[in-house]
């Protein structure tokens, strides 16, 4: 499979805890490049956008607040299969569940303070980037 790009979020409660590089280090060993970085605190409005797709859903409102809780890193990975790949070192949403040796089973605090985000498929990867990134930011 070619190089593919994936769009990553480094959530409020890991830049709390002062886990930036503990995650970029996972995700550099599982082979994928941060090719843009930068770390942001989001609006409500931005929060409410990006997650628009989860409008319907009851943890909407709470997410948007947790979202917007503290700043977070926003990310460009690239890599073979980088969408899938980074699913995998990210572990399940719910860290409860999440294979050892995942970001989520080693830093998430729980279901929603669960440290990452990743893109869940390549057409939504190249939205999600074109959302915070514009294409002089991104250097791979
Ligand atoms: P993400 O979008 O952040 O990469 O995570 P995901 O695909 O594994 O999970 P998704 O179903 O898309 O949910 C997005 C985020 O919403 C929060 N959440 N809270 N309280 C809850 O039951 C609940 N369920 C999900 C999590 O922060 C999740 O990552
Ligand atoms: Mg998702």
């Amino acid at each position: 499979m070619a190089l593919q790009r994936t769009f990553s979020i480094i959530k409020p409660d890991a830049t709390r805890r002062n886990l930036t590089g503990q995650i970029n280090a996972v995700l550099e060993n599982a082979g994928l490049r941060i090719i843009a970085q930068k770390r942001l605190h989001l609006t409500k409005a931005q929060a409410e956008a990006f997650y628009a797709v989860h409008k319907e859903r009851p943890f909407y409102n709470d997410l948007v607040a947790f979202m917007t809780s503290g700043p977070v890193v926003v990310q460009v990975l690239e890599g073979e299969d980088a969408v899938a790949k980074n699913r995998d070192v990210m572990g399940a949403t719910n860290p409860k569940e999440a294979a050892e040796g995942t970001i989520r089973k080693s830093f998430a605090e729980n279901i929603e303070a669960n440290s990452v985000h990743g893109s869940d498929s390549a057409e939504n990867a190249a939205i999600e980037i074109a959302f915070f990134f514009a294409g002089i930011e991104i250097v791979g």
